[in-house]
């Protein structure tokens, strides 16, 4: 097996199962060299959290680029998930372009929103400058929501195929790469992710479950990117993460106190064994 090392840039929420405290423990479980740049600190994640502090990490962020460039220091793939600001987003760019090796991924989760609406602290800037980012990547990870507001279609909580293919089309505009739009469902107890490359649409169809937990984009995302760059193809990748994922769901559901995230580190075998 090859070793290759990832960086992957989002925040901390020191507790809320998301985003690095996710990221890291998966993608080191799939056998990656995972390097971490923390966009901010805060004390928990935002979604239902009030008074949460938010240290914000956008200065840090070229003097550790020119210090890795000073050391030499490159990758073979990036992933990105929460940014804590707009200019954020111009870092991680300059990070792309000097901390590349070559032929290294870029995979963009463009993590703002869900369900109908920008998490806090977001902007209409802040979704134009993601929506750069999403250009320059090889594979972009929107849920339907954010698809939405990259593409600038009206969101939709029920849908058809026609509407899926439109926010496709509009994405591909943006994204020449690979899309895996989450969270497409066309029937109440199944959901899926769609994976669509120059016209070519795939499916993975999977149980859906009862309850809607938070830190699942996270969870999803960073296995995805595990099982690809263990040489997995998109449509397989996005099958083992959204099978891993629907466990996670289920193994938390039982436990009504926790709210904030699911449980996904005693599957973390099963998520190794599925990229065997
Ligand atoms: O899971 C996405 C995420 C990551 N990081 C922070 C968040 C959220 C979603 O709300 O608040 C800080």
């Amino acid at each position: 097996m090859d070793y290759k090392r990832i960086l992957t840039i989002q925040d901390i929420s020191c507790l809320g199962q998301c985003s690095l405290t996710v990221a890291l423990p998966i993608l080191s479980a799939c056998g990656l060299e995972t390097c971490v740049l923390p966009s901010a600190v805060l004390s928990t994640h935002t979604g239902g959290f009030t008074g949460y502090t938010f240290r914000d990490l956008t200065e840090d962020m070229p003097s550790i680029r020119a210090h890795w460039q000073s050391e030499g220091i490159t990758f073979d793939a990036f992933y990105t998930g929460y940014l804590g600001s707009a200019k954020q987003i111009d870092y991680v760019r300059d990070i792309f372009r000097t901390c590349a090796r070559p032929g290294a991924l870029k995979i963009v989760d463009p993590a703002c929103a869900d369900n109908g609406s920008l998490y806090a602290g977001f902007d209409a800037e802040f979704v134009e400058s993601m929506k750069v980012l999403c250009s320059e990547a090889d594979v972009i990870l929107p849920n339907i929501t954010e698809a939405s507001l990259l593409t600038g279609l009206d969101y939709r909580e029920s849908y058809d195929e026609a509407y899926i293919r439109a926010l496709l089309a509009k994405l591909s505009a943006l994204c020449a790469g690979t899309i895996v739009l989450t969270g497409v469902s066309y029937a109440p107890d199944s959901t899926g992710v769609v994976v669509y490359k120059n016209g070519k649409l795939e499916y993975y169809r999977h149980e859906r479950l009862a309850a809607s937990c938070h830190g699942t984009g996270d969870v999803f995302a960073s296995a995805f990117t595990g099982a690809l760059l263990r040489g997995k193809t998109p449509l397989r990748s996005a099958a083992v993460a959204a099978d891993y994922t629907v466990e996670c769901i289920r193994l938390t559901m039982p436990d009504k106190t926790h709210k904030y995230g699911v449980k996904f580190e005693p599957l973390l075998p099963q998520l190794i064994a599925s990229l065997e």
